[in-house]
């Protein structure tokens, strides 16, 4: 069976000078702000305040670090995760949106140890231009080493036709509810599958 069963915050950092070391395989978590980045990482990890989740939206502005450790059939895998600041948040000036997206393309482009990308968006909008933005960028910057998994939030939010509208208008992706804890056990799986190339025993 597989399990996170260690987690712990490590840095906050403003740019990729401040940085950890790429001695880790990454999983870089991104979508707008309100999304349920935070909630999604504390449902992965099964903690309750480990990335602090808000309700007031826009706050995180910076890149914080996760150390994790996954067991899977009794054996340790070691990876990290990146919780990347928020976009798309209206009462952001112009200028404040500038500065942000220079830095975070850098730290994107060039961060080698990123494996894989989670763009996280909300089940009950899953046609917004600014994820769609975000997911063509991160195409057209991702190396043949890295992964995109789109998986959308709050599912709870939706009824069950709207779940299978969902499923079959984006098959490739997941369906989760921080709320209800649903999904999260599928895509833990799916991200140690897609870092370590391994499967668990259910
Ligand atoms: N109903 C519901 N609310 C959620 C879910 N995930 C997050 N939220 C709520 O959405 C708000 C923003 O969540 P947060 O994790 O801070 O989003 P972040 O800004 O992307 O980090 C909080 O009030 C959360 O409780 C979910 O799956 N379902
Ligand atoms: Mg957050």
């Amino acid at each position: 069976m597989l399990k996170i069963t260690n987690c712990e915050f490590i840095v906050s950092a403003q740019n990729i000078s401040q940085a950890l070391p790429e001695d880790l395989s990454e999983i870089a978590i991104i979508g707008r702000s309100n999304v349920g980045k935070s909630s999604f990482i504390n449902a992965l990890t099964n903690r309750k305040n480990l990335a602090k989740s808000s309700s007031t939206p826009g706050k995180t502005r910076l890149i914080n670090f996760f150390d994790i450790t996954f067991d899977c059939d009794k054996e340790k895998f070691f990876a990290r995760i990146v919780d990347l600041p928020g976009f798309g948040y209206a009462k952001v000036s112009k200028s404040e949106k500038k500065i942000w997206q220079k830095s975070l393309n850098e730290f994107i482009t060039k961060r080698t140890s990123i494996r894989l990308f989670i763009l996280l968006k909300d089940s009950r909008h899953p046609n917004m231009v600014i994820d769609e933005e975000v997911k063509s960028y991160l195409d057209s910057i991702k190396r043949a080493d890295q992964e995109i998994l789109t998986i959308f939030t709050k599912a709870d939010k939706l009824n069950q036709k709207g779940k299978s509208v969902l499923k079959k208008d984006y098959p490739n992706a997941l369906l989760i509810s921080n709320l209800k804890k649903s999904g999260i056990d599928l895509a833990l799986n799916k991200i140690f599958e897609k870092l370590f190339f391994k499967r668990c025993e259910k």
